[in-house]
C-alpha cells in the first residue's frame, strides 16, 4: 500500500461558504469511502491554498474557476471565453503543471459583484458598474485583503471602469455586507452567493464591461490522491451539480442568517439529496 493510501486531508478558505463545502466534501467522503478524512482548518485564501496542495500539505479542497485560471495560471481573461472554456481550460493547465485535478463542477457560480444600500444607489442612480464612475471619489469601497492583491483584484477593477474611490478598506469578507448595511462602506464587493444581499436589501450592480470572469466552484485534488484510491474519483463526480446559485445561497443563509453550525447544514444538505444516510 502507498502512503497515498488511507487518508484525505480536506480544507477550504476563510467564508462561510467554503467552511460548509468543506464539511460537505468531508463529509460525503467518509460516508461513501474507507478513507480517513482530515478536515483541516483554513490556511487562508487561494495562494496560501494553491502553496498547500502543490506541496501536499491538504489533498482536496473547492476552488472557482475564474480564480485558479486567472490568479493561479495567471492566464488573461478574454470575456469572449464561455464558462465552458475557462473550466477546461483551468482543468488542462492544472493537471500539466501542478498534477492537480479539477473534478466536475458542483453547479454554482459565486462571482464578486459590486454591491451597494439601495437608497443609496437610489438616490445616485446608480445601476451599472458605469454609472457608479462619476460618483466613486465621494464612496468608500470596502473589500477582503486578498482582492487587492489579486489578478482579477481591485487595480483591474479601477484600470477598466476609471474609478477614484474615496477610500479603501480592508474587511473580512464575512463582515462587509452589515458594513455596507450600516453605511460604514458604501460600496463592497459582494459573493454573490451569499444570503445577505437579499436580506439586507442591497443592490447588486451591473458589470457591464464584464470585468469579472466565471467563478463556478469546482472539487480540486491532488492527482496521486486519485491514482491511489481507484473508484474515488467516480464517487465525487457524484457530487457534479448538485447545487445552483439559489440553493448555495439558502445554506449560506442558514448559518448567515439562522446561526447554523456549517457542518450541520452541509450534513443536513447531503442526507436530503440522498448522498449520504
Ligand atoms: N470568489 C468570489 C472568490 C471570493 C468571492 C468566490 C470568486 C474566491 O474565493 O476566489
Amino acid at each position: 500500500e502507498s502512503d497515498a493510501k488511507g487518508k484525505i486531508v480536506i480544507t477550504g478558505k476563510k467564508f462561510t461558504e467554503q467552511v460548509i463545502l468543506t464539511h460537505l466534501l468531508a463529509e460525503y467522503v467518509k460516508a461513501n469511502t474507507d478513507l480517513d478524512v482530515e478536515v483541516k482548518d483554513s490556511l487562508g485564501g487561494a495562494f496560501m491554498l494553491q502553496q498547500a496542495i502543490e506541496n501536499g500539505d491538504v489533498d482536496m479542497y473547492v476552488e472557482y474557476t475564474g480564480t485558479g485560471y486567472l490568479n493561479i495560471l495567471k492566464q488573461p481573461y478574454d470575456p469572449a471565453k464561455t464558462p465552458e472554456q475557462i473550466y477546461n481550460e483551468t482543468k488542462k493547465l492544472y493537471k500539466e503543471k501542478y498534477n492537480i485535478a479539477w473534478l466536475k463542477p458542483l453547479g454554482f457560480n459565486n462571482t464578486y459583484a459590486l454591491a451597494m444600500r439601495r437608497d443609496l444607489a437610489e438616490k445616485l442612480g446608480v445601476k451599472t458598474y458605469s454609472d457608479l464612475v462619476k460618483h466613486s471619489s465621494s464612496l468608500t469601497f470596502g473589500s477582503d485583503a486578498e482582492f487587492f492583491e489579486r489578478s482579477d483584484g481591485y487595480d483591474g477593477l479601477v484600470d477598466t471602469y476609471g474609478f477614484h474611490f474615496k477610500k479603501t478598506v480592508n474587511i473580512d469578507p464575512d463582515l462587509q455586507y452589515e458594513a455596507a448595511k450600516n453605511g460604514e462602506i458604501d460600496v463592497i464587493t459582494a459573493y454573490t452567493t451569499d444570503a445577505r444581499i437579499k436580506k439586507y436589501d442591497l443592490v447588486v450592480l451591473k458589470d457591464d464591461k464584464h470585468y469579472f470572469p466565471p467563478y463556478h466552484a469546482v472539487p480540486i485534488i491532488r492527482q496521486e490522491v486519485l491514482d491511489a484510491n481507484p473508484g474515488l474519483e467516480e464517487k465525487l463526480n457524484k457530487l457534479t451539480n448538485i447545487l445552483t446559485d439559489e440553493k448555495m445561497m439558502k445554506l449560506n443563509g442558514e448559518v448567515n442568517l439562522e446561526g447554523k453550525q456549517p457542518r450541520e447544514v452541509a450534513i443536513d444538505f447531503l442526507k436530503k439529496e440522498g448522498l449520504i444516510d
